[in-house]
């Protein structure tokens, strides 16, 4: 391969490789090292302790899910929560809804969030700039240790759990977002790639199962997240919030107005059906 060839080390023995035209960051920053690239199959893609957090590529797959998944689901969501998430993306797919009044944003990183204003614009749209956005710069598990703020949805939009997230994969956090949550909040988060990361999805599943009402387990195939489907993490204080018929799901979508690439209330509903090997993993089967 001739040319500078970036190769993400995240799983043992295998890997992802791209072409990099031009480097467009790179940092380190009090809590990871940042890179930008400008790349020849993928646009720009945001990497992260060596790690492809987003390509302007394929990032619809994953943001659109993270935010319509559980405002849909919701069906009322007026006050949005994304813990981390500093690229903008799953902010941007948030405030497409008009019944969001405020969406909160709590990173840690500064950095990410200004690298990703100046060469991913296109991630975040402007939703930066939206009336609606507070951004706070800090550490989301304090955050909501200590708010007493309440949200219809809560987004943890983070890394994987090595680094600056590790607190926000603990029971701890999970137990203070049930509370932010009230009795018909929705929460979401990236649980890994089942083929690489089995640990992942069923430490989360069993870790929410125990604080929750309800815990599933969606899926979405995100090219860039290497290795086949990646899981989304669900709860809810609320049963069967991830069971709604798709005739109500297909109503909201329509009424909301929004126009989306990968999301469809379709998808929506099947999203949340899960291959048996996944199954037996929780012991549903
Ligand atoms: N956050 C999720 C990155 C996951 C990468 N991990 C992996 N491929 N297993 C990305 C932030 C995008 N807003």
């Amino acid at each position: 391969m001739s040319g500078t060839w970036f190769t993400e080390t995240l799983h043992p023995g295998y890997g992802q490789s791209f072409e990099i035209i031009e480097t467009l960051a790179e940092e380190t920053t009090p809590y990871q090292e940042l890179a930008i690239y400008r790349t020849a199959s993928l646009g720009r893609v945001l990497v992260l302790d060596n790690i492809v957090q987003t390509t302007e590529a394929d990032e619809f797959y994953y943001h659109e899910m993270m935010a319509h998944l559980p405002i849909l689901a919701h069906g009322n969501a007026r006050r949005v929560l994304i813990i981390g998430g500093g690229d903008g993306g799953t902010l941007r797919e948030v405030l497409k809804h008009g019944t969001v009044e405020n969406a909160t944003m709590v990173e840690i990183d500064e950095q990410v969030v200004t690298a990703s204003r100046r060469h991913l614009p296109g991630l975040s749209a402007g939703a930066f700039e939206d009336p609606r956005t507070r951004l706070i710069i800090g550490d989301g598990s304090a955050f909501v240790a200590e708010t007493d703020e309440r949200y219809d949805v809560v987004i943890i939009d983070s890394t994987d759990p090595v680094g600056p997230a590790v607190s926000l994969f603990q029971e701890p956090f999970y137990g203070r977002c049930a509370t932010v949550l009230g009795t018909d909040g929705i929460l979401i988060r990236q649980a890994g790639v089942p083929f690489f990361q089995a640990e992942e999805y069923v430490s989360a599943y069993r870790m929410l199962n125990r604080i929750f009402a309800e815990a599933a387990l969606a899926l979405v195939p995100v090219p860039t997240y290497c290795g086949g489907h990646m899981a989304l993490a669900w709860a809810s204080n609320t049963p069967g919030a991830s069971r709604q018929p798709a005739r109500e799901i297909g109503d909201r979508y329509r009424a909301a107005g929004i126009t989306t690439r990968y999301y469809d209330p379709d998808i929506h509903a099947s999203a949340f059906a899960l291959p048996a090997f996944m199954k037996a993993a929780l012991g549903l089967i």
